[in-house]
């Protein structure tokens, strides 16, 4: 063993001493579906706690031993203990709190977890702990121990728990806490629902003491006869053989890692490539040893040259529409696949080519589902109206958010757009947390396509000019308006003249105006399907006057649950701008955008 490979073994074995010792935050484990894992969804008690009784003491100090996380149980008719995880109410996970107790409808504050399960512990196995996605702030502990914390509301996370773990029986507590605040990510106000809860799915992913961490395997950027990318393993170690094979593309290659756990690679390669008309995937099985990572993995080039957007070399129209996390047929949020496959297929019969996942990123079944139906993605960090701009805890938090997305979905050759801001204000400190957030995207990822939803509010006699300092640090130029919904009227439009200073391409990431399904009446009549039918029509025939037009994501598929829109009988609770209602009835202005795609796929054939 030569000096440097000593040094990293030595390396290791502390860092594997440190991490026997407690639980700890390691780094995502990628492709958490391709794991062998033990599902934790089902039911979970659950404790409603205003007060945080469970966490704080009556001096307001946090309980170092005490506390609901504990779990404890009386053990005699005398003792007193004022909770029971046990006996409280059952709900099943994942889900939000919102829709599932009517006490908890408006409920921002904290509510408590335990689940119990079950592990026979092997040796030479690590447990991870692996958390889609809880909203917003979660503290987590395992047989009563610490296993850790975490913020940011639509991202995953894990923790190494396997020091914590008895053979036999198990319970995991988590306080989760929705309220919302200033210096968040997203701030104290926005224009959707607060679910709160652990809102995707929770596994505990069983790997060997050195595992597969994550890899990249995707087309060469600057050609497209060679697939790249690279294995990187937990520890830092030097000369370990990992295998990355593409069984239908005659592909199996065997990587060396070097000192840094990390083995990279370049093949050469003819696949079909992914493209909206042949989502085409590949089976990618990515070893070491016994462990063995299976993945569904698509091939494909994006790029812009000057106004065009390019997939595959060819000049593509984004035909798209914008989407929240918001379940079709019942209240509450989407986690699953039928949701997924809900959505994204009334999105295709649009006629759509293209999605925009609002306003923060959704969960990782529905990008995998929009691959494999053919639908490119834009995919956004909730950094969202007027955020914390000159706080640097805000901006760490933003940028871990971007971090945490891309690095859970860098395969997903579906997603094409980065985007890292919706409507935000002008302004210097704005443009400094943005540039650098720009900035760090490309770092972290250069094969993708950058961009931020931008605003344009008004227009000085009919012309309607977009000015934003962040222009530079974009490929794609969009920006969210509402001619004839917020501002002018619909035969405005017509008069209505665009200056966009850019040769980059134009995509409008909003337009659009409500309806509440059903309630049909002149088309001068707010609320009336034929009110909201009007903006589309007028809007589309001035959109695509735009020379730079590259696509469109109007607002928004379904209606969605949003404490902004309070007008009885006709909002009541509900952003009603969805082409199609929450019961899965399509408004007239769906209509309209399903003409207006075919249109525009016949020009772009
Ligand atoms: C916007 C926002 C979106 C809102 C929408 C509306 O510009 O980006 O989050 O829901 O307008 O309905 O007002």
């Amino acid at each position: 063993m030569n000096l440097r490979t000593r040094k990293t073994v030595i390396t290791c074995l502390l860092c594997m001493f440190a991490a026997s010792l407690f639980a700890q935050e390691v780094p995502l484990l990628g492709n958490i579906y391709g794991r062998q894992y033990q599902s934790l969804n089902g039911k979970w008690n659950y404790v409603i706690d205003p007060l945080e009784n469970g966490y704080y003491d009556y001096r307001l100090m946090p309980f170092e031993k005490t506390g609901f996380f504990e779990n404890k149980k009386a053990t005699s008719p005398d003792d007193l203990v004022e909770y029971n995880l046990d006996t409280s109410p059952i709900m099943d996970i994942p889900s939000d709190w919102n829709s599932k107790d009517e006490r908890l409808y408006v409920y921002e504050g904290t509510v408590w977890f335990k689940k119990d399960f079950h592990v026979t512990r092997k040796p030479g196995v690590r447990h991870i702990l692996y958390f889609g996605a809880i909203n917003y702030e979660s503290k987590v502990w395992v047989n009563g121990k610490k296993a850790g914390d975490h913020v940011g509301g639509y991202t995953p996370f894990n923790f190494d728990v396997t020091d914590l773990l008895t053979d036999g029986h198990n319970f995991v507590v988590v306080k989760v806490d929705n309220k919302r605040s200033k210096d968040g990510v997203p701030t104290l106000n926005m224009d959707w629902w607060n679910y709160g809860g652990i809102t995707r799915d929770v596994m505990l992913a069983e790997v060997p003491e050195t595992y597969i961490e994550d890899y990249l395997v995707q087309l060469d950027k600057n050609n497209k006869g060679t697939i790249t990318g690279w294995v990187k393993l937990n520890a830092a170690l030097e000369g370990e053989t990992v295998t990355v094979e593409i069984p239908e593309l005659k592909i199996k290659t065997q990587l060396v890692t070097s000192s840094d756990g990390k083995a990279s690679f370049q093949v050469k390669a003819k696949p079909v490539l992914w493209s909206p008309e042949n989502p085409k995937l590949y089976e990618v099985t990515v070893a070491r040893g016994s462990e063995l990572l299976a993945d569904q993995i698509g091939f494909r080039t994006i790029e812009t040259r000057g106004p065009e957007v390019i997939l595959n070399g060819k000049r593509v129209f984004l035909r798209g529409i914008s989407i929240h996390e918001e379940a079709p047929f019942r209240e509450g949020r989407a986690w699953s696949v039928e949701d997924a496959r809900t959505l994204l297929t009334w999105a295709k019969e649009m006629g759509c080519n293209y999605v925009r996942l609002a306003h923060y990123p959704h969960n990782e079944l529905m990008v995998r589902e929009a691959e494999k139906m053919g639908l490119m993605v834009w995919s956004e960090i909730p950094v969202y109206w007027t955020i914390s701009w000159e706080n640097e805890e805000t901006y760490r938090n933003a940028e871990r958010q971007l971090h945490d997305m891309i690095y859970r979905d860098r395969n997903r050759c579906a997603v094409v757009i980065w985007s890292i801001a919706n409507e935000t204000p002008h302004g210097d400190a704005r443009d400094n947390f943005l540039r650098n957030l720009s900035l760090y995207a490309r770092s972290m990822d250069n094969t993708r396509l950058i961009s931020m939803a931008m605003e344009v509010t008004a227009a000085q006699n009919y012309v309607n000019r977009l000015e934003d300092n962040m222009n530079e640090y974009v490929d794609i130029v969009s920006f969210n308006q509402y001619v004839g919904w917020y501002r002018a009227t619909v035969e405005e439009c017509k008069l209505m003249k665009w200056e966009i200073p850019y040769n980059k391409p134009v995509v409008i990431s909003e337009f659009g105006g409500s309806a509440l399904q059903g309630l049909h009446g002149d088309k001068t009549e707010r609320f009336t399907e034929e009110y909201q039918e009007e903006p589309y029509k007028e809007n589309l025939k001035m959109l695509d006057q735009i020379e730079q037009l590259a696509g469109l994501s109007p607002w928004i598929l379904m209606d969605f649950k949003s404490p902004r829109r309070q007008l009885p009988n006709i909002q009541d609770f509900y952003n009603r701008k969805g082409v199609i209602s929450k019961w899965g009835i399509k408004k007239k202005a769906f209509y309209v955008m399903r003409d207006f795609y075919q249109y525009k796929e016949e020009q772009f054939r």
